[in-house]
C-alpha cells in the first residue's frame, strides 16, 4: 500500500512538472513585487476610488514626485536590465519582433538594437534631455532597422505586413504592432499622458483619436490603445520591467501596468 502510494507520487512529480516548466519560462515572477493591495494603500492611496480628470491628477501627482531623471546615456544600461530576456540573462527582448538579442548589441548599425521612444520624441519635440526623452517607462530596446520604419507614427489598427517585424502593420500614418505588443505599447502611452501635464519646461503631452499628429504634443489612436489594453493585458516581463523602473532607476511607477482599468476610468 505504501509503495502504491509512492509510486503514485513519482509518477505524478514526473508528469506534472513538464507543462507547468514550459508554461513559466517566458513568465519569471516579478522579483519582490509588492502585493497589489500592499501597492494601493501605500503609493496608490490618494488615486483610489478616484476616476475621469480628478484620478488623471491624482495620478500625475504620484508618479511625479520624488522622480529620479536618467541621462540619455543611462538609458542604455537601464534597458539591457529591464528588458533583459528571461531565458537568457545576456540578452534583450525586442520590442515590436520579440527577439532575444545580445545585450552588448546596443548600437545604431544594422543588426543593433537601440533606444525606441514608443511616445514618438517628435511629438511634443522633447528631445533626449532629462525628461520625456529618458523616461524609460516609454522606452524600449528595438531593433535599428525597426525603429526606423516605425518613425514618429502614430499607433493604430491597419495596413500592409512589415518585412522585417513579422505581425506587425504599417501605412503612411500609422503603425501596428504585433499583438503580444499591443498593451505594451498602450500602457506606455497612458503614462506618457499622465506623468507630462505641461511641467517642467516639457509639453503637455497628451492622446487624441487621431492619426498623423506629426510634432504636436499628442498621440493616437486612443479609441485603438483602449482596445489593445483589453486585448493584451499585463504580462510577467511588464510588471518586473515596472518594479526595476521604481527600485532601481526613477522612483515611479506606471500605474497602469498595476491597475490598466484605469485606462478605461480616464479616458473611456
Ligand atoms: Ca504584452
Ligand atoms: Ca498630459
Amino acid at each position: 500500500m505504501h509503495r502504491t502510494l509512492l509510486t503514485g507520487a513519482v509518477t505524478i512529480a514526473l508528469i506534472s512538472p513538464l507543462p507547468l516548466a514550459t508554461a513559466t519560462v517566458a513568465q519569471p515572477a516579478p522579483a519582490a513585487a509588492p502585493a497589489a493591495a500592499a501597492l494601493d494603500d501605500a503609493y496608490y492611496e490618494d488615486a483610489l476610488g478616484l476616476s475621469g480628470d480628478a484620478l488623471k491628477d491624482a495620478l500625475h501627482e504620484i508618479v511625479s514626485t520624488g522622480v529620479t531623471t536618467l541621462t540619455y546615456a543611462q538609458v542604455w544600461d537601464a534597458l539591457k536590465d529591464t528588458d533583459q530576456d528571461p531565458a537568457n540573462p545576456a540578452n534583450v527582448v525586442l520590442l515590436y519582433t520579440g527577439q532575444s538579442r545580445s545585450a552588448d548589441r546596443n548600437g545604431g548599425n544594422v543588426g543593433d538594437w537601440n533606444r525606441e521612444h514608443v511616445w514618438a520624441q517628435s511629438h511634443g519635440d522633447f528631445g533626449t534631455g532629462r525628461g520625456p526623452g529618458t523616461d524609460v517607462h516609454h522606452l524600449r530596446a528595438a531593433d535599428v532597422q525597426v525603429n526606423s520604419s516605425r518613425g514618429n507614427k502614430d499607433f493604430d489598427d491597419g495596413g500592409s505586413p512589415v518585412s522585417n517585424a513579422p505581425g506587425n502593420y504599417t501605412d503612411s500614418d500609422s503603425w501596428e504592432p504585433r499583438d503580444q505588443d499591443k498593451g505594451d505599447i498602450a500602457r506606455m502611452l497612458f503614462y506618457m499622458a499622465v506623468r507630462y501635464e505641461g511641467g517642467d519646461g516639457f509639453a503637455d503631452l497628451e492622446l487624441n483619436d487621431a492619426v498623423n499628429n506629426g510634432s504636436r504634443p499628442l498621440h493616437g489612436r486612443l479609441s485603438t490603445l483602449l482596445e489593445w489594453n483589453e486585448l493584451d493585458p499585463p504580462s510577467a516581463f511588464e510588471e518586473r520591467r515596472n518594479e526595476l523602473i521604481h527600485d532601481e532607476y526613477q522612483g515611479n511607477r506606471n500605474p497602469f501596468v498595476d491597475h490598466p482599468e484605469w485606462a478605461e476610468a480616464i479616458w473611456g
